[in-house]
């Protein structure tokens, strides 16, 4: 049976469909209108009762939250060559990357893009965003860092981990504190996205990057 993607354009999807399309998955992609509250209607809570996107559904299976829904469909397709063979020391680089990036770096262009989500008082929201700012400034350079000498993050060959590194770099261009301005984070981005799956997925998304 295909996987069910379910996304929003532009949005946390971004990742896990650019994986799907360099599987070359079966796969369904169901688009919510995040303005429209589409993400909250009661069916699609059942799915995912954090009201967000995205959520993969494959089969009996249901997985929220963006890095895991791209581990997921990597590890059904072993031998799409995303992912490092497990217990390796790139599948430890492998994981690393994709915590962090989820935990730490998604987390602080969170906290800038929408600080009323920590900040219910008005007052305080430009203090969140100055914080962030500051978060964002060394997560980057850390990932700068990470990419230093090799194309991407675990070496010579793609990994999941690079599809969701570019996604977070795409929403950096709006950012203060953006990814592109850093030599190889750029080079990076310009590297994901002249990959045809990737290209097929902004394509779909209507998602464009004027990198220069
Ligand atoms: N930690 C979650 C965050 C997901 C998330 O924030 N999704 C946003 C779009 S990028 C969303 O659905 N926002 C709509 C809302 O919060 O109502 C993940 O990585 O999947």
């Amino acid at each position: 049976m295909a996987m069910r993607l379910y996304g929003a354009k532009g949005a946390g999807s971004m990742a896990v469909h650019a994986a799907l399309e360099e599987i070359g998955a079966d796969y369904d992609f169901t688009l919510l209108d995040l303005a429209k509250g589409e993400q909250k209607a009661p069916e699609y809570l059942a799915l995912n009762p954090n009201g967000r996107v995205p959520t993969l559904v494959d089969g009996d299976v249901v997985v929220f939250e963006g890095a895991a829904c791209l581990m997921h469909a990597i590890d059904r397709h072993p031998d799409c060559g995303l992912a490092p063979e497990p217990g390796t020391a790139e599948r430890g680089e492998y994981y690393k990357w994709l915590v962090w990036m989820t935990n730490t770096l998604q987390e602080s262009g969170g906290a800038w893009a929408h600080p009323e989500n920590w900040a219910p008082d008005e007052a305080t929201r430009p203090k969140v965003r100055a914080a962030a700012e500051a978060r964002l400034g060394r997560h980057w350079d850390m990932a700068e860092a990470g990419l230093a000498g090799r194309p991407y993050l675990l070496g010579e060959s793609p990994s999941g981990a690079d599809l969701f590194l570019f996604m977070l770099a795409y929403w950096s261009r709006g950012y203060p504190v953006r990814a592109q301005d850093r030599p190889n984070l750029a080079a990076h981005a310009r590297r994901v996205m002249a990959r045809p799956a990737v290209a097929r997925m902004m394509a779909a998304e209507g998602a464009e990057w004027e990198l220069g």
